[in-house]
């Protein structure tokens, strides 16, 4: 049987003449500029904004997790905390009891390609003793501690929230002259002290922090400028995670976040055309495709 249909290889494979520069996590290696990655979500939380209490059992995380493998996420991101505006942060040792089963019971089954999502060293301290290969730290080092742990993992992601020392203040109020240019000099400075304190500058992944106290417009200029922020801060790559937030809602008309999937993989390829090398999405299938036919489409 003959077939006119295109063929693509279902892993794009990165070649020196494109790749910016690598990096490992777990058993994977991830090779910016090659094509934009896709880290998964894995929230162990009963309160997330669009998926809280659906993962909350660690054997139903785990099951999510693998799925998400599954359908080609490259990096897994577990986390214990859910930030969204008016929750409540969680005690440490609540936060502990709910990612590290997760953690561990991946690794258990060879998963390493492990990212922990909190602001707490001590957190991401045991966390990477579970297993987990890379830091995301959404509040970029308000934790004093945090650079120091760091220093042992693969990456530290650094993530833009300027209301991030108080916690439940995440909202639309903040106002920007120049969104780019103002996130960019703090996740510079942000950048600089981490590297101060150890970390390989060729570890760190910044994120602008989309939904994070930013209008709809800020959130789309952003989404748009992942060259401009990995140029303005020196970081080794960008992640963008727009995945099912209000701003995306706010476009297409969607009240409800599990509604955003088709609106998410529009502004991932979106982003992935403008330089993103990791985005950060609940539904990884879905991305995975889009992002493998937005590569292989030439112009
Ligand atoms: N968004 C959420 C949580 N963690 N981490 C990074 N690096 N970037 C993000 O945009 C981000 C994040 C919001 O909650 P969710 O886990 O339900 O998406």
């Amino acid at each position: 049987m003959t077939t006119d249909a295109p063929s693509l290889s279902p892993t794009p494979t990165p070649t020196t003449a494109t790749a910016r520069g690598a990096l490992r996590c777990g058993d994977r290696t991830l090779h910016w500029g090659a094509r934009c990655h896709v880290m998964g979500i894995v929230n162990v939380t009963p309160d997330s904004f669009s998926d809280g209490g659906a993962f909350f059992e660690p054997a139903r995380a785990v099951d999510h997790a693998l799925r998400l493998l599954d359908d080609g996420a490259d990096v897994l991101d577990v986390g214990g905390e859910s930030t969204r505006p008016g929750a409540t942060p969680v005690d440490v040792d609540v936060e502990r009891r709910r990612v590290l089963p997760v953690i561990e019971a991946l690794a258990a089954r060879g998963v390493r390609n492990v990212s922990i999502d909190t602001r707490r060293a001590a957190v991401a301290k045991d966390a990477l003793a579970a297993g987990a290969a890379w830091i995301n730290d959404v509040s970029a080092l308000e934790d004093d501690d945090m650079a120091a742990v760091a220093a042992r993992a693969q990456a530290l992601l650094l993530m833009h929230w300027r209301r991030a020392a108080r916690f439940d203040a995440r909202g639309d109020d903040v106002r920007y002259a120049d969104v780019v240019a103002e996130v960019g000099e703090f996740l510079r400075a942000r950048r600089d002290r981490a590297v101060g304190a150890g970390v390989a500058p060729d570890m760190i992944v910044v994120d602008a922090g989309l939904g994070f106290g930013k209008s709809v417009d800020d959130n789309l200029r952003l989404l748009a400028a992942s060259d401009a922020l990995r140029v303005r801060t020196g970081a080794a790559a960008v992640l963008v995670g727009p995945s099912r937030k209000r701003f995306l809602g706010a476009v297409c008309g969607r009240d409800v976040p599990a509604d955003r999937d088709a609106a998410t993989v529009g502004a991932a390829c979106a982003a992935a055309r403008r330089g993103a090398d990791i985005v950060r999405v609940h539904d990884v299938r879905a991305c995975v495709d889009a992002l493998r036919v937005t590569a292989a489409v030439r112009a």
